[in-house]
């Protein structure tokens, strides 16, 4: 990844012009297109919405569950006046890997499907002409590659994603594709820092610019210039600083101006929040004040659109999030369209960041194996090198991606790993140095550790700066009549933490049962909306008695779609909302309780 993946934001130095729209796509399960030439041009295509997760659009099951290489082209102009400058394509992702060809030339490569692709066509167009972008995609799963799992080759000679984790092996062009102009000479990156001395703000910044002068100005929402600093690197000083709260944001503009011989050839600007992140003893603390989260593990799911982006169901789930008093969700198991966190900074989410690390576990059921303590020697295995450097590559490319917004408070490396061999200690002390080294604002880093990741047998946790729980007591362990030892075996766990005194937070990242919202039984049974909410009251018990627990993360927001299986009915039934973001009988119970935390 060479090329800056800054939002794109439009003035009169640079343009954005979307290619969203009904693109032309094609699946080539014999692996010949290349063979074929279909990087010139698609034969016998469909049509395929972008952004659009394929799988649930069809009404084939071959189509639906299809995994190897698929293909997309759009052709397109190029606007008048942009041939001065450079232009790139702008993918927010490419789920799982692609390759870019523009007008039957390669142009670049990425691996892993939840983070930009920007490429420099500038070089390949033709002004006066059509052009054509083809894109070799495959979303097949792996050990090398994230999020992990495997390819099985039906006896039918058809292949299927064979995920070690829990939701539905999306695809495709799933987010929004941007045409982008941008001046010769152009602001490429930039990041900030925020220290608070008494009622002043220091902003620490770092611009990546081609040569000119770099001027930066912090303008207050009606436009008013609070301060402004010369140099690609320096400090802007703000007194009586609006702070970026929790609930109550407030975001100044950001102003980069790149000028030379006093002339101005670009210009970029992006919203920032004023706040501090600190881990304080076993504190989470915004601004020196403590915070405790509560909220949701999410997922970006719903009916047909699968993981398409769509604005309308960000805007629904923020709501919803609000309706229930949430301040915080993690965005498990991969990073979200950028989208998410625009918004997020705008309504003062905090946001618990997570790479795709997903799967580490070599199960088809880790939700099941992680409960009943499966070892499986995943980090010794000869996939692990280049495992690692997909997954630092991808930790490098997060931060990058999100570095600058308020709400992301933490980073979470891994969703739960097997964590108790030295090799995957070994393996995750690498991992936590490289999002340490990437991190201008030095956020907490974490990961959500599962039940076999005891204080006795789990090797990876010191690396934790704040310590993530999955836990399902009461569900895939002393569930339904064991359900009295639920509570029993949980304290037992937790009297194993307190004695530790760690001196440092606890989250709760994952609680939650299935339940379907026709199911009703007193007294309660498994499944039932009943169940669920005895089930989280135990939990809220549990949580009361440990003042380092300072967060909850219910899984899982709403329902969501998974593999087939004999535990999943058309998907995860954990929502505290449907799939629909109607709510169940859970919904105003966490209301309840978090109007009053
Ligand atoms: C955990 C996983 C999560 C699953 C959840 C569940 O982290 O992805 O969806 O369990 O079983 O093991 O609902």
């Amino acid at each position: 990844m060479t090329e800056s993946v800054l939002y794109p934001c439009d003035n009169r130095y640079r343009e954005s012009k979307s290619l969203n729209g009904m693109w032309d796509f094609k699946f080539d399960p014999n692996g010949i297109g290349l063979k074929e030439n279909w990087n010139k041009g698609l034969n016998d295509a469909i049509k395929m919405p972008v952004p659009g997760s394929f799988s649930d659009l069809f009404t084939q099951k071959e189509k639906r569950d299809y995994t190897g290489d698929f293909w997309y082209e759009i052709d397109f102009y190029v606007p008048k006046g942009w041939e001065k400058n450079k232009t790139f394509i702008r993918f927010g992702s490419l789920t799982h890997r692609g390759i870019i060809y523009c007008n039957g030339k390669k142009i670049t490569e990425h691996e892993g499907g939840f983070l930009p692709v920007v490429a420099n066509i500038s070089e390949s167009i033709n002004v006066n002409g059509i052009n054509k972008i083809v894109i070799k995609m495959n979303n097949e799963l792996s050990e090398y590659t994230l999020p992990v799992g495997t390819t099985q080759v039906l006896k039918s000679g058809r292949k299927i994603a064979r995920p070690y984790f829990d939701f539905f092996n999306y695809s495709g062009i799933q987010r929004n594709v941007w045409l982008v102009s941008l001046p010769n000479k152009s602001i490429k990156d930039f990041d900030t820092s925020i220290k608070l001395n008494q009622n002043v703000a220091e902003i620490n910044y770092n611009i990546v610019a081609d040569d000119g002068d770099v001027k930066v100005e912090l303008c207050e929402t009606d436009g008013t210039i609070v301060a402004v600093s010369k140099g690609a690197s320096g400090k802007l000083f703000v007194k009586a600083p609006h702070l970026w709260n929790v609930k109550n944001a407030y975001l100044y503009t950001f102003k980069i101006i790149l000028s030379e011989k006093n002339i101005i050839i670009d210009q970029y600007e992006s919203k920032i929040g004023l706040r501090t992140v600190q881990i304080k003893n076993d504190k989470i603390c915004i601004n020196d004040k403590p915070v405790y989260l509560k909220g949701f593990g999410k997922h970006e799911d719903f009916d047909i659109l699968g993981k398409s982006f769509n604005w309308s169901i960000v805007k629904r789930d923020f709501e919803c999030m609000k309706w229930t008093n949430a301040n915080c969700f993690r965005t498990s198991h991969y990073p979200y369209a950028e989208e998410w966190y625009q918004l997020a900074d705008e309504e003062g989410f905090l946001i618990i960041d997570e790479v795709p690390a997903v799967g580490m576990m070599r199960s088809f059921q880790n939700f099941v194996d992680a409960g009943k303590g499966k070892f499986t020697n995943f980090f010794s295995t000869k996939t692990i090198p280049e495992l690692k450097k997909n997954h630092s590559q991808q930790i490098k490319e997060m931060i990058k991606r999100d570095k600058n917004h308020p709400s992301v408070f933490s980073w979470s490396l891994f969703n739960e790993p097997e964590t108790t061999s030295q090799p995957a200690y070994d393996y995750f002390k690498d991992i936590f140095s490289v999002a340490r080294k990437a991190d201008p604002q030095k956020r907490p880093c974490t990961g959500a550790l599962e039940k076999n990741s005891q204080p006795d047998t789990c090797k990876v946790y010191p690396l934790c700066d704040f310590i993530c729980l999955n836990r399902y007591y009461g569900w895939y362990i002393d569930g339904g009549e064991a359900v009295d030892d639920s509570q029993i075996e949980f304290e037992a766990e937790m009297n194993k933490w307190k004695k530790e005194k760690l001196n440092k937070p606890f989250v709760f990242t994952e609680f939650g049962t299935d339940n379907l919202v026709s199911e009703h039984k007193l007294p309660s049974i498994m499944w039932s909306q009943e169940y669920q909410n005895e089930y989280l009251k135990m939990y809220f018990d549990v949580f009361d008695k440990y003042p380092f627990i300072q967060g909850e993360l219910v899984w899982n927001f709403a329902d969501f779609q998974t593999s087939q299986g004999i535990r999943r009915v058309n998907g995860n039934k954990k929502g505290i909302f449907t799939r629909e973001r109607q709510p169940k009988e859970a919904a105003f119970l966490l209301k309840d309780r978090w109007e009053n935390i």
